[in-house]
Order: structure tokens, then C-alpha cells, then sequence
């Protein structure tokens, strides 16, 4: 088993998408180990998205993300962190495979609705980010 750091992002948040998309991770066997919903402030934003600071969306990015409520989640399962990012797609919603979350619900390249870990380092540092022990 392993586990991976998800969100459910602003955009899909806003337009009452939790429930299908928490559908969807059940259906494909992940076990919820931490769930919690949050308004992130600005500076939590950029502290999680660091290693884009110098790119030239950043500000755009953490300011979309600060906007609203995000869903953050620990899911459990195998091969979670590769299995989660093939459900998502890839990041711009237009060039995601059909039947992909972001190509159903995402509405552009940053408002691309959920969020996985790309690799067990960076799934380990962002579950430590978002939660803490006892919560998962
Ligand atoms: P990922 O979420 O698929 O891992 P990353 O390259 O790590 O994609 O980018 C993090 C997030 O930044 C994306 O999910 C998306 O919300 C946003 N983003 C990435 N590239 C762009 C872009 O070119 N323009 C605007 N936003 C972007
Ligand atoms: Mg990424």
C-alpha cells in the first residue's frame, strides 16, 4: 500500500463537484485516510506550491487557490501516487484522455479541478504540509 496527497481544487469545489469526485476515488479502490476541507491563505498557497515560485503563473496560481475552499486528502492504495494521477490526467484539461477527471470537470490548464503528488518524496512532504499524524 501506498499513499498519495490529492485535492479537490477551488474550481470544482465551487461548482459542487466533491461528492462525484469523492465517488470516484472510492470506485477506484483508494482507502481516505485524511480528509479535511480548507481556505488556504495566500501564503499556505505559495508555501505549497514553492517549487513554481519562479514560474510565470505562480501569483495567478496561489492567488486562484487562496480563492475558495479545497478538499485535501490522504488516499491509500496500490501503486496510489501513479494510479491517482492517471485518474486525474494531465494537467492541461484539453490534452487529458477522455474519462479523466480533469477532462470532465476542469475548466482550464490552472483551474484543472484536482490536484496528486507526482513521486513518493514530494506525496510524503505534502502530506506532512496539510496534515499532521494523528489526523491520518
Ligand atoms: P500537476 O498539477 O499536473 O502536477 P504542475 O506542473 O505541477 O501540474 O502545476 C501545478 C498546478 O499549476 C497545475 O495543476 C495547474 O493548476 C497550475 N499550472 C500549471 N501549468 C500552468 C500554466 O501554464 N498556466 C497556468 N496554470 C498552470
Ligand atoms: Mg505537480
Amino acid at each position: 500500500m501506498q499513499k498519495t496527497f490529492a485535492m479537490i481544487k477551488p474550481d470544482a469545489v465551487e461548482r459542487n463537484l466533491i461528492g462525484k469526485i469523492l465517488s470516484r476515488v472510492e470506485e477506484e479502490g483508494f482507502k481516505i485516510s485524511g480528509l479535511k476541507l480548507v481556505e488556504m491563505s495566500k501564503k499556505q498557497a505559495e508555501g505549497f506550491y514553492s517549487v513554481h515560485s519562479d514560474r510565470p503563473f505562480f501569483n495567478d496560481l496561489t492567488a486562484y487557490m487562496s480563492s475558495g475552499k479545497t478538499v485535501l486528502m490522504v488516499l491509500e492504495r496500490e501503486d496510489a501516487i501513479s494510479h491517482w494521477r492517471t485518474v486525474m490526467g494531465a494537467t492541461n484539461p484539453e490534452e487529458a484522455n477522455e474519462g479523466t477527471i480533469r477532462k470532465e470537470f476542469g475548466e482550464s490548464i490552472e483551474r484543472n479541478s484536482t490536484h496528486g503528488s507526482d513521486a513518493v518524496e514530494t506525496a510524503s512532504e505534502e502530506i506532512s504540509y496539510w496534515f499532521s499524524g494523528f489526523e491520518i
